[in-house]
């Protein structure tokens, strides 16, 4: 995962996107240290009043929204306003997103948002998409997902806990391959081939689904719609 922006720059990027949620909003809430600046803020944007709803993203977006007084929902009884989500990487309103291993969870969520804003750094930005690709996978079709990846010129690899000997397990019991294609010249096209994968629980290539990115910076905030 690309971590190399500043604090400053995430969490200029997180408040700005926080600005655009409205009273009584139902809000999808992402996963990963810029989300959570916005997480943050709209936390505090609660304690001063604002009625929201959020709608989290994964188990560590739900417990920092739990710790800042967010009322949470879940989809079968709330659809979403907007959400406000990190990414990976970014190349216009494409992404790669899923080095937190919530891309599953997020995709529902941002996907079904009538808005989705994109929270990052400029280390983020790209021309082309070439960031690995991470692919949520069944544990008992990680061969064959392999296999598939391996056909599409790609070179999965097992993510792989730090400081533990296991695998990473998502939040949805599944495991992550981490699937390097290099520069990634149709997005639309590899996302619908990983789509089709039978095993594939959710790849992390989000094509088109970015209504606005806020790029922040240690001066300021950009926004590219
Ligand atoms: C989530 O967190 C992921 O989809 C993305 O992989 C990551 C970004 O984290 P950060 O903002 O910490 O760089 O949004």
């Amino acid at each position: 995962m690309k971590q190399g922006g500043s604090d400053a720059a995430k969490r200029a990027a997180g408040e700005s996107a926080a600005e655009a949620v409205e009273d009584g909003m139902v809000v999808g809430l992402g996963t990963g240290s810029t989300a959570a600046h916005a997480i943050r803020a709209i936390g505090r944007a609660v304690d001063a009043g604002l009625d929201v709803v959020g709608v989290p993203t994964s188990f560590q977006s739900r417990e920092l929204a739990r710790d800042c007084g967010i009322p949470l929902a879940d989809l079968d009884d709330a659809s979403v306003d907007l959400a406000i989500d990190g990414a990976d990487e970014v190349a216009g309103g494409d992404l790669v997103k899923g080095g937190g291993a919530a891309h599953a969870r997020e995709k529902v969520v941002d996907a079904s948002a009538d808005r989705f804003i994109v929270v990052a750094d400029p280390t983020k930005e790209a021309d082309v998409l070439a960031h690995p690709v991470p692919v949520e996978v069944l544990p008992m079709a990680r061969s064959t997902v392999a296999e598939a990846v391996e056909a599409l010129d790609g070179d999965p690899d097992l993510r792989r806990a730090a400081r533990k000997d296991g695998p990473v397990v998502t939040d949805n019991g599944n495991l992550v391959l981490d699937c390097d294609f290099g520069a990634i010249e149709d997005p639309a096209a590899l996302a619908g081939r990983l789509s089709e994968t039978p095993g594939v629980v959710a790849h992390g290539l989000f094509v088109g689904l970015a209504d606005e990115v806020h790029v922040g910076t240690d001066d300021g905030v950009s926004v590219r719609d």
